[in-house]
């Protein structure tokens, strides 16, 4: 079975979506994801440009060997621009291996280890009547886990807060918790991470108070603190028993996570800008984290993240899979498919994507009882359909960036 047409698709039916399509000789499509926020199109040359020349003709059974061509071939490692289109590919010929056996994905990479994934949904609000609000929204939808982000009193407009849509200083059109706006430049957030760290503790204690000590409760700092700061923020949610706080630090420096796991038992989450194990080995080998952020998206693929779980599992770290809106139908199906199989399963992040994403990603996952499993179509279960994704072409969007208020530009 070869690989014979190779496409690269951009829609944004509610936001910007890159998705590879693969067609082999005997007609079996596979779809992978490539989606990365507010720098799509640099994916869609690496992989139009330099990487669909290569897959022609190529045996498309060939997942590891593909992989590995890729990766060591190219040179040039690493990166999000280079791991997307990498993850695309291998996933893409993940969905046409098991379309080719008749199975669920899952099926292939071990089997179901459990019967469903334990989703975790966000609530946000600028205070907290309209956080709790949002809170209660989750619950009547089913979710079982909730990250609760919370406006800070003086800051205007700050990271997952949906309601920030019409804040001082953005502009353009934002889709629901989508921090990404349509809009020629990036909009502007402030911070004054003193203000929060006075704050977010008082909304856990509301929250618990409010919701009582049985639900799970996540929250994102953003890569906004220094490890002091991070460590102090920790030791403050002790009392109101985080599902795991993510992202304290600026991730790239692995070191700072042993200053702040010194000071503090709150579960910790990093890796979503992650994208290989090498990211990982000093956080993975200290024992420095709890929860795998990366997504299958974002990371090389499903040959990639298993790897990285694996090292993972030597010492009970977790997954904890990106699954914000950026992530595609196919790129949430493959974690699904990734998450239902590997032991070392922690939660998945799941927000909803809105209606015409759904009608461009045909899609056969379910959510009931908090729990999502990617359902029993072979392959991935997605299919895209062509028509309605070529009605939305591409539309100019950015993440938003931050200053602090003397101006200095800060982590977003
Ligand atoms: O900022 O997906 O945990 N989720 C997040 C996301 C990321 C966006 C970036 O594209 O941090 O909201
Ligand atoms: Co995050």
């Amino acid at each position: 079975m070869k690989i014979d047409v190779a496409e690269v698709v951009v829609t944004s039916p509610d936001r910007n979506f890159v998705t590879l399509r693969l067609t082999t000789d005997d007609g079996v499509v596979g779809l992978g994801d490539a989606t990365l926020n507010g720098r799509e199109l640099a994916v869609v040359s690496y992989l139009q440009d330099h990487v669909v020349p290569l897959l022609l003709g190529r045996d498309a059974h060939a997942i590891e060997d593909t992989w590995q061509f890729l990766y060591r071939g190219a040179y040039w490692r690493r990166g999000p621009v280079t791991m997307a289109a990498i993850a695309a590919v291998d996933v893409a010929l993940w969905d046409i291996k098991a379309k080719a056996a008749g199975m669920p994905l899952y099926q292939l990479l071990g089997g179901a280890s459990r019967r469903g994934l334990l989703a975790y949904g966000h609530a946000s609000g600028r205070d907290m009547p309209e956080l709790f609000d949002s809170v209660r929204l989750h619950l009547e939808q089913g979710y079982r886990a909730i990250r609760i982000q919370s406006g800070v009193p003086g800051l205007n407009a700050i990271y997952g807060i949906a309601s920030n849509a019409t804040a001082i200083g953005n502009i353009g059109v934002r889709y629901d918790h989508e921090p990404a706006q349509r809009a020629p430049l990036p909009a502007e957030e402030d911070w004054d991470t003193r203000s929060y760290l006075r704050h977010l503790p008082d909304v856990f204690e509301a929250a618990r108070n409010e919701f009582g000590p049985e639900l799970p409760l996540l929250h994102d700092a953003h890569h906004r603190l220094t490890p002091i700061q991070a460590a102090k923020l920790g030791k403050a949610l002790e009392p109101y028993d985080l599902f795991w706080l993510e992202d304290c630090t600026p991730a790239e420096n692995q070191d700072a996570l042993r200053l702040v796991r010194q000071h503090t038992t709150t579960p910790l989450a990093i890796g979503e800008i992650f994208n290989t194990v090498w990211d990982y080995q000093t956080l993975i080998r200290e024992q420095l984290i709890d929860y795998v952020r990366s997504a299958v998206t974002h990371t090389g693929g499903i040959t990639h993240l298993k790897r990285i779980l694996e090292c993972a599992a030597q010492y009970q770290i977790k997954s904890g899979m990106h699954g914000p809106t950026d992530i595609s139908p196919v790129g949430m199906a493959a974690a699904m498919h990734l998450g239902l199989a590997l032991h070392n399963f922690g939660i998945q992040e799941y927000m909803r994507h809105g209606a015409r994403t759904d009608a461009v990603f045909r899609q056969s996952f379910t959510f009931a009882d908090g729990l999502l499993h990617p359902g029993d179509e072979p392959g991935l279960g997605v299919a895209l359909d062509l028509d309605e994704a070529g009605k939305y072409p591409y539309q100019r969007a950015y993440l938003p960036f931050n200053r602090l208020k003397d101006g200095t530009v800060h982590d977003w």
